[in-house]
């Protein structure tokens, strides 16, 4: 293309024209400078491991050219040339990144916490409260696992598409989330990821919701070492998703192909796909092909060992920077003298940003190791340890590199090697050890769940209230109308699922809601429980409040893996630099058969640390929780209980109002021979057994714990075992599921053990999956018959006399 139709074309001026494209040429030597520096940082030890985006250059440049404020990313490891040319990260924090600098100035993606590459922007103010997103670049945080982003882009596209439709949100606060829908969510992934299902998913759901979704593929042909061949069918993602293509008759995708090291197609491609995607509202692929990787994977091997001598060649010979460097001078842009100089600009700034971010990164080490080196021959001249002692000091003052864990490792091991003195030298060192304690946590482990005012540990109980007739309703009634409540009072609300829109849900906890509300606040989805959980994540992340279904807690393990990886690790990730608040709706325990009587809470507990984990043992419970959790900012599963639904409860009046608390067991009936811990529907069993008990003479303290995560903030349960001297604790999931954390956390956290009299037991289903029908039930999972015979053998072994053994 002739530098005249450049400008015409575009309406710049030559010198403009000029200006950006080399502005454009010095953030894409700058990032490939990045990546050939970082690999050396990593080869030569000062950074554990390296992914970085060489070859990519040019592409993202393209594409940071049509991504404007509001805007959201959903990407992956190579995307570094985006961020830098969008402004959302600087050199010097890139080298923080790699370094895992945990302090959040330096480095604002993770604070250290995620390996460099993981790209975020900021979303959430010091107090917790949301920044205004509409005036910034935005790019939700990354995660390592392949097309790990993909759900959560499908969410924050039809974020887009929410606050477009409803018009509620065309005002007030909501004006810092949205421009009325204006907004794209782009996504990123490599070509070998598309083989992933959740790839797919996300695919076929952004076509079937038409929402401005912009999929760009960087097509290198490889996925670490398995070529194409191996991963895509005909060995081209546009070509297979040809059928989603849009035309006359239907919906469907716009679809592009373009070359990675085409500076004009490229930004002429990324303008044409976002101009259909913004202003249509239209899902958008654009295929990068012709990408190359020119240091291989990662530092974690060479691609030598993979890629023939023809196509380390043709990557050379199309190396992005070079054909733009070449596309310049054929078009008589500027000189070679000039390239040149930019190029050597860029290694400078390089080499300068690396330092600074070496030298933030060693200050405070160096700092802490001189203060406890000090303090270190401090205890050594008192000790008569003094030789063992002034060694250590000596190899820390020497330590090439020293890292914290060093620092950390010397003062303890002088703790050990002195623990038969006391000096001032010595507590003075274990004060500064328990003082860099707190410190550490709060760089590795804070953050799991929200730190602000917002948590929901701050809302208080508020009790339900009952009108003087005392009503009674079936339980899918009373969550119905405390629903009902809910959307009217929040129109950032919105429940979606498996058939909760039009037929209400499959328990009718939804019934007329869609009706009254719209079928875009209560809306059915398809069968694609990955992409739901996502979908609330993107939502969430742009200020909306979803409450997604799930619509048997047996298939949340289709959405475990968003779940885990991405959701319970949203503000953990980012230090609470990001959140996403979602509130996931299902149901279950025992009920019909394999897969409609699932309990899997050891499995849960162990995959979603930081999402709240609530398991009421009815409606009234289960409404409260929604009350509580819509007042505060982290998400929450609520795992309904599958056989209330047609239950009478008492009807409360203070709909919306009432809140269950988290983390805060109630005892349900007063004994004093056993305490009994349970929770969602095992609480009725429970019941029943009890009655049988009280019979025979036992008498139990009943224990509800209401939520597993958090689990009895204030460790009321030790009291009861303190006045009964005897523990149990009861559920229907497999052994050493969660009856072995509900122990774990009573016996060890709590203390609980120094009060037994008996053994600790625990009573839980049978190893396998409940078998169906109502004998299934019995022979599987803890029923009333094995809870009275268990506790009532407990007492046996206390007082054969007055029990004696049944059989
Ligand atoms: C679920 C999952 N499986 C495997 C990996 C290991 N892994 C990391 S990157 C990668 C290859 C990805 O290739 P591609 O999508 O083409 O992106 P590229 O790195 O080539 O840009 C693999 C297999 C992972 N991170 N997550």
């Amino acid at each position: 293309m002739s530098k005249a139709t450049q400008t015409t074309k575009s309406g710049l001026s030559f010198d403009e024209f000029k200006s950006i494209v080399l502005n454009d040429y010095r953030i894409i030597n700058e990032s490939r400078q990045a990546s050939l520096m970082g690999r050396k940082e990593v080869l030569t030890g000062k950074a554990k491991f390296g992914i970085f985006g060489d070859g990519k250059e040019l592409a993202q440049i393209a594409m940071s050219k049509v991504f404007k404020n509001g805007d959201f990313r959903s990407g992956y490891y190579r995307d570094q040339t985006f961020m830098f040319a969008i402004e959302g990260l600087t050199l010097q924090q890139w080298f923080a990144g790699l370094y895992a600098n945990t302090d959040q100035q330096q480095e604002p993606m993770s604070a250290g916490r995620q390996m460099g590459g993981h790209y975020a922007t900021r979303s959430i103010n010091e107090d917790g409260s949301w920044r205004n997103l509409t005036n910034q670049k935005n790019s939700s945080s990354d995660i390592s696992p392949t097309a790990g982003q993909m759900p959560r882009l499908l969410g924050l596209a039809y974020a887009s598409h929410f606050y477009k439709v409803n018009k509620d949100l065309h005002q007030g606060k909501y004006l810092n989330f949205s421009n009325k829908g204006n907004e794209i969510a782009f996504g990123t992934i490599g070509d070998a990821s598309t083989s992933e299902g959740l790839f797919w998913e996300t695919i076929n759901a952004a076509g079937v919701l038409q929402i401005p979704m912009l999929m760009s593929v960087w097509d290198d042909g490889h996925g670490i070492s398995v070529p194409k061949k191996y991963q895509t069918t005909k060995e081209s993602i546009s070509e297979i998703l040809k059928g989603f293509q849009r035309d006359a008759s239907g919906k469907g995708y716009e679809i592009f192909k373009t070359k990675g090291w085409d500076y004009v197609h490229l930004c002429e491609t990324f303008e044409k796909a976002s101009k259909v995607c913004r202003e249509e509202h239209v899902p958008v692929l654009v295929h990068v092909e012709e990408v190359t990787q020119p240091q291989g994977h990662s530092t974690s091997g060479s691609h030598e060992r993979y890629k023939s001598k023809e196509r380390l060649q043709w990557e050379s010979d199309f190396d992005c920077i070079k054909k733009m460097r070449e596309w310049i001078l054929e078009n008589a842009i500027t000189t070679a003298e000039a390239l040149d100089k930019i190029e050597e600009d860029a290694k400078s700034a390089i080499r300068n940003a690396k330092n600074a971010a070496w030298a933030s990164f060693c200050e405070p080490i160096k700092q802490n190791l001189k203060q406890v080196v000090d303090m270190i021959h401090a205890v050594a001249a008192k000790s008569s340890q003094q030789a063992f002692i002034q060694k250590v000091a000596d190899d820390l003052t020497h330590a090439i590199e020293p890292l914290k864990r060093d620092i950390h490792m010397a003062a303890k091991k002088v703790i050990r090697l002195s623990r038969h003195e006391h000096s001032e030298e010595r507590q003075a060192l274990i004060n500064w050890i328990n003082k860099a304690r707190v410190q550490s946590f709060d760089e590795y482990s804070s953050h799991l769940h929200s730190q602000s005012d917002l948590s929901p540990l701050h809302v208080k109980a508020v009790a339900v209230q009952y009108g003087e007739e005392n009503k009674q309703c079936d339980g899918r009634e009373l969550l119905r109308d405390n629903f009902d409540k809910i959307l009217s009072t929040y129109p950032e609300t919105l429940i979606f699922g498996e058939d909760s829109g039009k037929i209400g849900g499959v328990n009718q906890g939804l019934e007329g809601l869609q009706a009254k509300y719209g079928e875009h606040r209560v809306f059915d989805t398809g069968i694609r429980e990955a992409t739901i959980m996502g979908q609330a994540i993107g939502l969430a992340m742009r200020g909306l409040r979803p409450i997604a279904e799930i619509q048997y807690l047996d298939y949340l393990l289709y959405a475990l893996q968003t779940m885990s990886d991405d959701l319970a690790t949203v503000r953990y990730r980012t230090k609470s630099y990001q959140k996403a608040p979602v509130l996931i709706r299902t149901r279950g325990h025992r009920l019909e058969g394999i897969w409609h009587s699932g309990s899997p809470m050891g499995m849960i507990l162990g995959a979603c640390r930081g999402i709240h984990i609530c398991v009421p043992r009815n409606m009234t419970q289960a409404a409260g929780f929604y009350n509580t959790l819509l007042k505060a900012d982290d998400p929450a599963l609520i795992i309904e209980p599958l056989n209330g639904y047609r239950l009478k409860e008492k009807l409360p009046i203070n709909f919306g109002e009432f809140c269950t608390p988290l983390g805060i067991p109630e005892v349900l009936n007063e004994g004093k021979d056993v305490t009994l811990i349970t929770y969602g529907s095992c609480v009725r069993v429970a019941q029943e057994a009890i009655k049988a008990l009280n019979e025979t003479g036992i008498s139990v303290e009943l224990i509800d714990v209401q939520t597993l995560l958090p689990f009895d903030i204030h460790h009321s349960i030790v009291e009861s075992v303190k006045k009964t001297n005897r523990v149990v604790f009861l559920d229907e999931d497999v052994p050493g599921g969660a009856t072995a954390y509900m122990m774990q956390e009573v016996l060890e956290k709590q203390g609980a053990y120094q009060y037994l009299d008996s053994a600790p037991l625990t009573i839980t289903s049978h190893a396998h999956r409940p078998a169906y029908g109502s004998d299934g039930d019995y022979f599987s999972k803890p029923n009333a018959d094995d809870i009275f015979e268990k506790i009532y053998h407990l007492m046996h072994e206390v007082n054969p006399n007055e029990f004696p053994a049944l059989y």
